[in-house]
């Protein structure tokens, strides 16, 4: 059996195993074995991120703050030159430049963001410090990027030669239509579940190749890109950020979660309010990643193709999600 089809078999008994109140299917990743209490400490990711799992996982399973692992997690995508949704070697807005969106929560509900932010590599580090040293939650664009400055980030050039090609063949057309799967692969949202029991998410992006410039997506945006309510889990949105943001689609799954949904359904719930409100969901795509307290995880999308990866008792893997088209 495929690893897509054997995974929708997976998920599609233990769906039924919830819907019976009944939990007890074999350990399968992302679902807590009986009797345990413990916290299962997790990271999970949105795309084929195993790379960014180690790094968060050399902290949430080693001990470490569930907050510094997403850090350490998706600053290793921003880095990463081969990624073309994520800061460095981002692709850029229709007028070449590179602007990025991030956000990161921790375990006590504080928060902070940037977005429209330019010329710096990392700017889920600056969104953290906007969450430690200000006052405020979101920093956009100029202001960002002073407050950026100020507290010691190095100002660079982030189009590589790579995306700088891209984007001249682009404007040669100058079409607009962003491809489910391929424009939209790879942005990082990503949530830690460390060894205390506590979460924290983070979510980074340099958002929608050739996007009109100041365009500022779901990523940045609590409740919409990513959320995390300590109590209860987290989610973490990827795919066409304007859908994601007339949904809330993170903030609502935790909401159902709260009043008892697993992961799984929480995120099909979401994916269904897109499909039954937005017109056009045909032609693009959204996907969802949600983890518990007790470490289960769910994934769900509009179309085929979102995998995810999960680093559990020391297996991280990659699968796909299953969706509903
Ligand atoms: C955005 N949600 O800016 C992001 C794009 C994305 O994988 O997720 N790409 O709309």
């Amino acid at each position: 059996m495929s690893s897509r089809r054997k995974f929708l078999a997976q998920s599609a008994i233990g769906t039924l195993g919830i819907a019976f109140g009944n939990y007890a299917c074999a350990n399968k990743p992302g679902q807590e074995p009986m009797g345990s209490s413990e916290p299962v400490p997790t990271v999970l990711s949105t795309w084929n991120n195993q790379a960014a799992n180690e790094a968060a996982w050399a902290v949430a399973g080693k001990g470490g703050r569930a907050l510094d692992a997403v850090e350490q997690g998706v600053r290793t995508v921003e880095a990463d030159p081969e990624d073309m949704s994520v800061g460095y070697g981002g692709r850029p807005d229709r007028d070449g430049h590179v602007t990025l969106d991030a956000c990161i929560m921790d375990e006590t509900g504080n928060c902070g963001s940037v977005c429209f932010l330019e010329h710096i590599k990392h700017p889920i580090s600056v969104a953290r410090l906007v969450m430690e040293k200000t006052p405020h939650v979101i920093l956009a664009g100029e202001g960002a990027l002073q407050f950026a400055l100020e507290n010691g980030f190095q100002k660079e050039d982030l189009l590589t030669e790579k995306a700088r090609q891209e984007w001249e063949e682009w404007k040669k057309t100058s079409e607009y239509k962003p491809v489910i799967n391929i424009e939209s692969h790879d942005t990082i949202g990503m949530l830690a579940l460390d060894q205390q029991g506590n979460m924290a998410g983070a979510c980074t992006t340099s958002g929608l190749a050739y996007k009109i410039r100041g365009r500022v997506g779901d990523s940045p945006i609590i409740g919409a890109g990513m959320y995390v309510d300590n109590e209860v889990g987290g989610a973490v949105a990827t795919g066409l950020g304007e859908a994601v943001l007339k949904s809330l689609g993170t903030f609502l799954i935790v909401e159902l979660m709260r009043q008892g949904m697993s992961p799984q359904q929480a995120c099909e719930e979401a994916i269904r309010r897109i499909i039954s409100k937005q017109e056009g969901h045909k032609d693009f795509q959204v996907g969802f990643l949600a983890l518990n307290k007790k470490g289960e995880a769910g994934a769900y999308s509009i179309q085929p193709g979102f995998s995810y990866a999960l680093y559990q008792r020391d297996e991280n893997k990659v699968q796909e999600a299953a969706s509903a088209l």
